[in-house]
């Protein structure tokens, strides 16, 4: 894999990265509790148990959360988070002092990065105490107010100096686009495979990381899955 100069920031989602040749971040999207909440607890750490070696991040959101509840979440959290690059997917849009608050609360889970949106604006004045990613591409093709404003939004991720954005893997051009504005910024692309993005696409065009979900989550295999992701990744950087 190609060498990722060291001062890149977010430095534990690049040092992770690193050391296990990766770029992959798994969204933890079981929700899926019909057999009850432990049992789906127990699903989720199997899942990172197996993909330990693979997966840099580990991306969790409302689908989760409300059926294994936050402190079914922190349990997950308490288990993996010193192997893993931490998540929160809320997509926080609200006044400044709201957010902060939620932040927060996930750094106290032991979250190490939430996920905002930018067009409600006032991100710059939200003291951090965890990283930001800031939506400015989504993945899905009815996105069209969001990406009828992506210079825009690219604006504001800079000017609230977040610590990396979130641009479809679906957006090829976009990635590329967003890196040739924001040379140094750490990109994130969810919509790999299941929405249609192929495996390695999102780096191929400027991105950073794929953001995996149900091709992974609802994989019978998911190591080989995870290892085929990864390696494809592994090609493209290494030339
Ligand atoms: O634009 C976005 N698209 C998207 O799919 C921004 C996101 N955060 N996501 C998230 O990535 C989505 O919420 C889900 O957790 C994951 C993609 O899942 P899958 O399509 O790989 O199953």
């Amino acid at each position: 894999m190609a060498q990722v100069p060291r001062g890149r920031s977010p430095k534990k989602l690049w040092k992770i990265s690193r050391d296990r040749q990766s770029r992959l971040i798994i969204a933890l999207d079981l929700h899926d509790n019909s057999a009850g909440r432990q049992q789906l607890i127990k699903r989720c750490i199997n899942l990172l148990d197996e993909v330990r070696e693979l997966a840099v991040g580990v991306k969790i959101g409302l689908p989760l959360s409300l059926s294994i509840g936050f402190d079914g979440v922190s349990e997950i959290l308490d288990r993996f988070k010193g192997e893993f690059y931490m998540i929160a997917d809320f997509k926080l849009s609200d006044i400044p002092s709201i957010v902060q608050a939620a932040l927060e609360g996930f750094w106290r889970m032991g979250f190490d990065a939430a996920i905002a949106h930018l067009f409600q604006g006032g991100v710059s004045e939200v003291r951090r105490s965890i990283d930001l990613f800031g939506v400015v591409a989504m993945s899905h093709p009815q996105a069209q107010l969001i990406q009828q404003n992506f210079h825009r939004l690219l604006e504001e991720a800079k000017a609230a100096s977040v610590d990396g954005i979130i641009v479809g893997a679906t957006r090829g051009e976009l990635i590329t686009e967003a890196r040739r504005i924001l040379p140094e910024m750490t990109i994130l692309s969810p919509g790999v495979v299941t929405q249609g993005a192929s495996p390695a696409h999102a780096l191929r065009m400027g991105g950073d990381f794929e953001i995996v979900g149900r091709a992974l989550t609802m994989a019978e295999k998911p190591l080989e899955t995870a290892r085929m992701i990864v390696e494809a990744e592994r090609d493209v950087l290494c030339v």
